[in-house]
């Protein structure tokens, strides 16, 4: 099963093995994968060179451990399209995954400088804040804060943002989202992003922020979304 003569060093033979049985459903997803021992005896290599392919394979998402409990083997990550402007419901809805909220925050006051410039918004305009956990099947994926400005949603309530904004804004308000802006980069967790995301530190996140426009050109949302970087592969067709 492994080439003791090969130059790839065995860390990485075992970890292609291990990424061969999940694939061919011998680990089905949810299920604990042999401990460091029984792999230890299965490969014939010590368990310093188990726990480091392991670690690896936790550390690109494909595993993940429960204290006390073992390794498990991880849902496939959420392949996100960048180049469409959707929501997060209709994402996971496309995926056949159940999406869920829960606002943390929802808060109306004057904005910060660089926000209101986003938003295009002039002296005293105020804007909602809005953080909200955003879930699939139950599972935290991600954590968003939003800013509306109060003109464009003079009702918007925190019930409201318990579903779909981009619904409420298309289906409730009549109105057509038509463009948006992306930035995107790498962090690692914070403790309190940590917790609401229930990963451990440290963590790889990706940060993406969003400047959405309603077709008439107006700016309605600025969004900083954390997204967990286990959970989230995002993928774009390129042309030359
Ligand atoms: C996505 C968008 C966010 C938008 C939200 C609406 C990114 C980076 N962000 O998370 O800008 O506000 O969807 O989702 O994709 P909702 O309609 O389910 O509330």
């Amino acid at each position: 099963m492994l080439d003791k003569q090969s130059h790839i060093p065995m860390y990485v033979q075992i970890e292609e093995e291990l990424k061969r049985r999940i694939e061919r459903g011998e680990f089905p997803i949810g299920t604990a994968i042999p401990s460091e021992r029984e792999l230890t005896e299965l490969f014939g290599v010590s368990r310093m060179t188990v726990r480091q392919s392991v670690t690896n394979l936790v550390n690109e998402g494909l595993l993940y451990r429960e204290k006390g409990r073992g390794t498990f083997v991880a849902s496939p990550k959420v392949e996100q399209p960048l180049n469409g402007l959707t929501s997060f419901t209709e994402d996971m809805k496309a995926r056949g995954l159940t999406p869920g909220n829960k606002v943390i925050n929802f808060e109306k006051g004057s904005p910060e400088p660089d926000i209101a410039k986003e938003l295009q918004l002039g002296h005293g305009e105020e804007v909602y804040t809005v953080e909200r956990i955003r879930y699939a099947n139950e599972k935290p994926m991600a954590i968003e804060r939003t800013y509306l400005p109060v003109k464009l949603f003079p009702q918007l309530s925190e019930e409201a943002l318990a579903g779909s904004l981009y619904s409420l804004i298309e289906q409730e308000q009549k109105q057509t989202i038509s463009h948006a802006s992306q930035r995107m980069e790498a962090a690692l967790v914070k403790q309190e992003e940590a917790e609401l995301l229930k990963i451990g530190m440290p963590a790889a996140i990706l940060i993406i922020e969003r400047v959405s426009y309603l077709a008439s050109g107006v700016p309605f949302e600025v969004v900083r979304s954390t997204y967990r970087a286990d959970r989230y592969k995002f993928i774009t067709e390129i042309q030359r």
